[in-house]
């Protein structure tokens, strides 16, 4: 297991790493503590789902699904959700989804003209364009903006949560148990973020999710995104192969030159795209958003997992301290 405790021993810069190893874990607690009084059931998952053998196991009781959506009406007409699975399978990550444009753009229309909330905090409650004002009057740096609920008044988000070929991805990939556990619309603006404020919104560190036993989380970008707007990073290959120290430690982030060093420089794929460029991953896969550097990213995610969904995990709302 890998303690985090400080020895007065330890040089300035091994002090620092696990100080912010430690800052990133303590900011995640609050929500974790939350998750376990919701629902007991999640403390197992959140300890064992991390270990290969658990994984196996809990992948034997996925159920074949048995649905057929060749006639009902989809924005993503030329997905072929066999071959979208297969690469599933195989890398961990699918990067062939176009939302419409139309769609597209409402969606975009929707954030820019919709508060949203600031670092997580409904407190700060500010729109994506007065977001400098916003940093100055709550006096911090804004990293992200989430719309939370709010999205889901937007029709156009709607359309897309419910689409069946996502669904029926998420169910061939996941088995037929697959359910809707996350919405999300959202902006990550370019800043200077503490490291706090960076792990909640899992910023700049590689690291898998564990909010279900089985997960696969859609994700499409609503404004263009190139290396300055903050792309998702994905390491293909991880999902379904872990090094036996990422297994046995209660932290799902680790350093960049740990995960390039086992699953190499070549299994990192940086997505970048236009606005409605979108893509479905295993997020049990090392992955990580960057901090954008010359303009707000705008993303949507759509989740699917195996268990009943938290109410925070529905709208990806954290609790804070
Ligand atoms: O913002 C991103 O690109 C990453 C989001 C993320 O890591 C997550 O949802 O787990």
């Amino acid at each position: 297991m890998h303690t985090t405790s400080i020895d007065p021993a330890d040089d300035l810069e091994t002090v620092a790493r696990k100080g912010g190893k430690l800052r990133r874990m303590a900011v995640r607690i609050p929500t974790y503590m939350a998750d376990i009084r919701e629902n007991p059931a999640w403390l197992p998952m959140f300890l064992l789902a991390r270990t290969i053998p658990a994984r196996k196991v809990h992948w034997l009781t996925a159920r074949r699904s048995n649905g057929a959506i060749e006639k009902l009406p989809t924005l993503f007409k030329g997905v072929d959700h066999t071959s979208a699975v297969a690469a599933l399978r195989r890398d961990g990550i699918f990067p062939e989804l176009t939302l419409p444009e139309t769609i597209t753009r409402e969606i975009a229309s929707f954030a820019s003209a919709t508060p949203c909330f600031g670092n997580f905090d409904r407190k700060i409650e500010f729109q994506a364009s007065d977001h400098r004002a916003a940093e100055q009057e709550w006096g911090k740096p804004i990293l992200s903006g989430h719309h939370f609920e709010r999205a889901l008044d937007c029709p156009a988000v709607r359309t897309v949560q419910r689409d069946p070929v996502l669904s029926e991805i998420a169910r061939c990939y996941l088995g037929a148990q697959a359910r809707l556990i996350t919405t999300r619309v959202w902006w990550s603006f370019p800043t200077r973020a503490s490291e706090a404020d960076r792990s909640l919104a899992s910023l700049d560190k590689f690291h898998f999710d564990l909010d279900d036993w089985r997960m696969l989380k859609f994700f499409f970008y609503l404004v263009d995104v190139d290396e300055g707007t903050g792309p998702h990073v994905y390491v293909r290959g991880s999902h379904n192969k872990r090094r036996i120290k990422h297994q046995l430690t209660l932290l799902v982030g680790h350093p960049a030159h740990e995960i390039l060093d086992f699953y190499g420089k070549d299994s990192v794929t940086t997505l970048t795209g236009a606005a409605g460029f979108g893509f479905v991953e295993d997020p049990f896969g090392f992955h990580m958003g960057t901090v954008a550097t010359t303009k707000p990213r705008l993303m949507m995610e759509v989740g699917f997992g195996v268990s009943k969904p938290s109410r925070r995990r529905f709208h990806g709302e954290p609790v804070l301290r």
